[in-house]
């Protein structure tokens, strides 16, 4: 297997963030996204979507999406399972994973695209050009804010976003926490559940994947 991979990006460190979590070593290309390397005409034949992750199997096959990667990941590698357990716990995660995606990454990614020169034209991820929104990054900003509270209010009570253990959710929630900081936004001294919880992950050993 191929994982095509940013280093400073965030949706792909989700996907080493699983495979870490999981045990698995894989071979990993760069795709420069500052340079525009997921634009060109070789990447976009691996990937039409112009978007990383992206994981190459050893047939051939190419799947996109980190919900579709993980997918494959579990289904071939169950000995530590990342979806969940029971079938409750496998909605749950499934649930907390779409709303931190919904809640979390994409505010955070309006917030920046849409303010960043560094996104002019590329307001979205994606083949097409987009132009910048000034008033979605300010929503995002106001977005992010609840997120915060609610990642901290779910974190009230329990060690981590699901179950028992780590799944899914904890990695999409630690990566879009960190992202924000794209944005200049930190969980708050009051969000002290948010914040434990932050630093338990970050002293697992696959943090630093
Ligand atoms: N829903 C996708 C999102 C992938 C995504 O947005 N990747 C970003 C990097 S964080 C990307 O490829 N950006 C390309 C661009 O900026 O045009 C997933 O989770 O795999």
């Amino acid at each position: 297997m191929i994982l095509y991979d940013c280093r400073t990006a965030p949706s792909p460190r989700r996907a080493r963030l699983f495979i870490a979590e999981k045990g698995l070593t894989v071979e990993t290309v760069q795709v420069d996204l500052a340079k525009g390397e997921h634009l060109t005409d070789a990447f976009r034949a691996i990937s039409p979507q112009c978007t990383v992750p992206v994981l190459k199997l050893d047939d051939g096959d190419v799947i996109t999406e980190n919900v579709a990667i993980a997918r494959y990941l579990e289904e071939m590698f169950p000995a530590v399972p990342l979806l969940g357990r029971t079938p409750a716990e496998k909605a749950h995660v499934a649930e907390w994973n779409a709303r931190v995606e919904f809640e979390g990454l994409a505010p955070i990614a309006d917030a920046l695209r849409n303010s960043a020169r560094g996104f002019q034209g590329r307001a979205l991820v994606g083949p097409r050009g987009f132009e910048q929104i000034p008033a979605l990054a300010e929503r995002g900003r106001q977005r992010l804010a609840d997120f915060f509270a609610t990642l901290d209010g779910r974190l009230a009570d329990r060690d981590f976003v699901v179950g028992d253990g780590l799944t899914m959710a904890d990695i999409t929630a630690v990566v879009a926490v960190d992202f924000a900081a794209w944005v200049k936004q930190v969980p708050g001294d009051d969000l002290v559940h948010l914040r434990r919880w932050h630093a338990a992950m970050k002293a697992r050993p696959s943090y630093a994947a």
